[in-house]
């Protein structure tokens, strides 16, 4: 294969305002591929279509690709030349058959977009732009065919060959080889296009469909592997039954495919009836799996089906629409995650996820809208904020319509869009004309970025009883964007009286849709005490002059739990910014609130462990004008050491209540088992002298990934002799199998102590840190720019790290090297001398020749 470099000096910008129709549609594709790791053959049969009047001629997007033959209607003289890597063909008639032969090197593909080797088998990746890397054809979503395919390969090698849609005929060549014939009766676009050749063996199971339809169920992995694939098979029946009940989608093939691969650039790719997993979220045992691990692979089992109607059935007219599918895709999964399990908890985890990247992202160079208006590389678009913020807006709909008038909606959207590419105005428009409401104002949530503020103050006045509410929003500048309007915000709100306890009313939704509104409630006959954004109605940070003491006294009486998380958040960010800014710090609220917590009989321990934890050291700096990672270290870890100290004994209960003999994967063991290692951090916060052998303890003892990864997470932070010994046995145990040694990289790289960068450094050197596996890249380096202490030490050392990375990485895999650019982004919240550090590395990277577009753009904006 050609490598075609981009160069990067002038990369042309794409605009949503310059979306045009396709030229020429592709209704019929037919691909034959002859696949060999070093020498693939790919034959395309394209019929065309002119679509409109016009003269232009077809453009068929390649990359990499020469074309070896090209003929038009079985001539093999047909008129066509070169643009840059496309491949263009005058044609006279409205229709006709195109014909192409390319071969490509899929051994040689280290970028993972295209057709590519990984652990012996041959898989593709083609969203968003990879198809172009295996054929030449119009590669854009709005472009919708019919695909049929045949495979040849050795057969030996090779036995399990897979496609999209149902399989039609297989069988032997002779010689050893063998062939399969797929055919998809559903129209997709190209990057929803995949195929597998593979020595592979599967977990089969089927599933009855709401209309009596059996669906045959195969998860695909190594045959040593397959013990691993029981949780995945039951998340995806959960989901295909989920699906049903909640939005009425029923699967529509008769069989459904999953393929586990160990080289895979991001989390799982939702292909037609095939689709193509990051093996990290199919296997899990709990000898080498954490529950989180469990957990991640229900979440994204689930995400990949739903987009069988929410993306595939519906797909998206141009990458502009990205959060079309991403966004209500992400959206269903929460809930049907939240169904499984704990609603509370995964609300928790999922808000702590959105503001752990995304918030930042918003306050950043790289902030976009959720339908951004430009790009120069579309993959650097699958952010947070498509996804994550994405998800916020549709749950505000769902929120500000309400579920049955929301399942109106998504019915009429699905309805009306089947077998179509379509818009996120399609969406907005279908849910207003389901049930009458004006989105006028809402739809500024897909054209305005950043996060909004909502100022509130509450006064009560004794002698009427009434208490009035001021919300005041404010949405900060982003690029490109130096003034908002103001956003309809649908805030949950409840008052409780500060001696009853109990709840004024019912709870109220309030719209702040203008910049300034006041709420008066009556009958507020004593002191009250706001709860607002309930349930993280909205995706935005409220100020409020709330005192320590109503923030203890929500975390202890609000009947929202997630409020009741948030106050327990709130009163310990306070209490770390008060400690950093005034060198005072009073811990004794906090330490209060936590005990009353984790004494409640009432609470779960899942939540307990959600609401005791302190804020991320990253989350503390996101609240400060400038961040100053050493003063918030040691604020925490002095908050930490006292809340240890301060209830030494009832953390040792809490720890032995949560001791289990048994591993047993129930949302209450699983609970016991996360408040159980938060208990033992607060101990060995406390510097009892037992702290380091309990934790050794645990993880000799421990019979489930989730206790040995938590103990060995607590001892790698202290300098202990029992540090290198549970690193060693970890190690030993596991070096054969990658997705466990990840944590092994991801213990060390997440430490705080004062030799990690050295650890990083000679972790980059080990025989089993690799440029070439995305998750091994993660696990070291980004695992290391999630560590705020650490990365940002006044060094720079922690910046030169990543930035050599992500030149080195760059030209593998310009994808993967991308997204490890942020970080470095954000050197505008940091004191001089870090920014200064930051930038000289940014600039370093862009000096380099060569550079993807990818990295250009992240670096480029980076330095704004
Ligand atoms: N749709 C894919 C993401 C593709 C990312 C390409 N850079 C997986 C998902 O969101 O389900
Ligand atoms: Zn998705």
């Amino acid at each position: 294969m050609l490598d075609i470099k981009v160069a990067a000096a002038n990369p042309p910008v794409i605009r949503r305002e310059d979306y045009r129709e396709p030229d020429w549609l592709v209704p019929d594709v037919r691909l034959a591929f002859i696949l060999d790791p070093a020498k693939t053959r790919v034959s395309a049969r394209l019929s065309v279509t002119r679509n409109g009047t016009h003269a232009r001629p077809i453009r068929l997007n390649g990359d990499g690709l020469a074309p070896g033959a090209v003929r038009v209607d079985g001539a093999p003289d047909a008129g066509w030349h070169m643009d840059g890597a496309d491949l263009i063909i005058d044609l006279a008639g409205d229709t006709h058959v195109i014909e192409t032969e390319v071969e490509i090197a899929p051994e040689a593909n280290s970028q993972l977009m295209g057709l590519y080797a990984s652990g012996g088998m041959l898989c593709t990746q083609c969203e968003p732009e990879g198809f172009r890397r295996i054929t030449f054809f119009p590669d854009r979503p709005d472009v919708l065919s019919r695909y049929s395919v045949r495979m040849e390969a050795d057969k030996a090698r090779f036995p399990v060959l897979l496609s999209n849609g149902d399989l039609v005929e297989s069988g032997d060549l002779g010689e050893g080889r063998h062939f399969a014939e797929w055919a998809d009766p559903f129209l997709k676009p190209t990057y929803l296009f995949a195929l597998v050749a593979a020595d592979l063996a599967a977990n089969v199971d089927s599933f009855t469909t709401m209309s009596g339809r059996s669906v045959k169920l195969a998860i695909w992995v190594a045959p040593a592997d397959l013990p691993k694939t029981d949780h995945a098979m039951a998340a995806l029946k959960a989901s295909m039954a989920w699906d049903e009940h909640v939005y009425g989608r029923e699967y529509d093939l008769g069989e459904f495919n999953i393929v586990a691969v160990a080289d895979f650039n991001f989390g799982a790719m939702e292909n037609k009836s095939l689709n193509i997993f990051n093996s990290r979220y199919i296997l899990a045992d709990p000898d080498t799996a954490t529950d989180a691990d469990f957990d991640a692979v229900a979440g994204v089992v689930a995400h990949e089906y739903f987009h069988n109607w929410s993306g595939n059935r519906v797909t998206c007219r141009d990458w502009f629409q990205l959060s079309l599918k991403e966004g209500f895709t992400v959206f269903r999964d929460q809930c049907f995650s939240a169904d499984q399990g704990s609603p509370a908890v995964k609300r928790i985890e999922d808000v702590r996820g959105l503001r752990a990247a995304q918030f930042p992202e918003d306050a950043g160079p790289l902030a976009h809208p959720i339908r951004p208006e430009s790009y120069i590389e579309i993959s650097n678009f699958y952010t947070a904020t498509v996804y994550n913020k994405g998800a916020e807006v549709i749950r505000m709909l769902h929120t500000l319509l309400g579920a049955q008038r929301f399942r109106a909606g998504s019915d009429l959207y699905f309805a009306r869009h089947d077998g179509t590419a379509a818009t996120c105005e399609d969406f907005v428009r279908a849910m207003e004309e389901a049930t009458g409401e004006d989105l006028s104002q809402f739809r500024l949530w897909y054209r305005q970025s950043g996060t909004p503020r909502v100022k509130a103050s509450l006064r009560h006045d004794p002698a009427s009883e009434r208490a009035h509410l001021t919300l005041e929003q404010t949405i900060p500048p982003t690029p490109g964007q130096p003034d908002k309007q103001p956003m309809p915000i649908p805030l949950r709100i409840a008052l409780f009286g500060e001696r009853s306890g109990g709840m004024f009313g019912e709870e109220q939704l309030v719209l702040l849709g203008e910049n300034h509104r006041e709420v008066v409630f009556d009958g507020i006959s004593e002191r009250p005490i706001l709860s607002i954004n309930r349930g993280f109605s909205a995706p935005v940070t409220v100020d409020s002059d709330r005192s320590a003491a109503d923030l203890a006294f929500l975390s202890a009486h609000d009947d929202d739990p997630f409020a009741r998380y948030e106050a327990m958040q709130q009163l310990m960010v306070d209490t770390m910014v008060a400690a950093i800014s005034t060198g005072k710090a009073d811990h004794r609220p906090v330490i209060d609130a936590i005990r009353r917590t984790l004494t409640d009989p009432a609470l779960d321990a899942a939540f307990i462990g959600e609401a005791v934890l302190l804020p991320s050291e990253a989350f503390v700096g996101d609240q400060m004008l400038v961040v100053d990672p050493q003063a918030i270290h040691d604020a925490r870890e002095a908050l930490r050491h006292d809340i240890g100290v301060g209830m030494e004994q009832a953390w040792r209960d809490a720890y032995d209540r949560c001791r289990a003999n048994r591993f047993e994967h129930t949302p209450q063991a699983k609970g016991s088992r996360r408040l159980r290692t938060i208990a033992l951090g607060y101990l060995i916060a406390s510097g009892a002298s037992d702290g380091a052998s309990l934790a050794k303890a645990q993880f000799d003892d421990a019979d489930n990934m989730t206790d040995r990864q938590g103990a060995l997470g607590l001892l790698t932070n202290i300098a202990v002799p029992e540090t290198d010994a549970a690193l060693a046995v970890f190690y030993n145990r596991y070096r054969d199998n990658g997705l466990v040694l990840d944590k092994w990289f991801t213990a060390q790289a997440l430490s705080a102590r004062a030799d990690t960068m050295d650890r990083v450094e000679e972790l980059a050197r080990h025989p089993d840190f690799t440029l070439t596996n995305p998750n091994r890249l993660r696990s070291l380096v980004g695992a290391l720019s999630a560590n705020q202490f650490i990365f940002h030490d006044r060094s720079g050392r922690g910046y030169r790290f990543l930035a050599d990375m992500v030149m080195q990485i760059d030209a593998l895999n310009p994808q993967t090297a991308a997204k490890l650019v942020p970080p470095l982004g954000r050197w505008r919240r940091f004191g001089e001398d870090r920014a200064t550090l930051m930038r000289t590395e940014l600039e370093r990277i862009l000096a380099r020749p060569n550079l993807s577009k990818d990295v250009f753009e992240q670096v480029s904006k980076s330095l704004g």
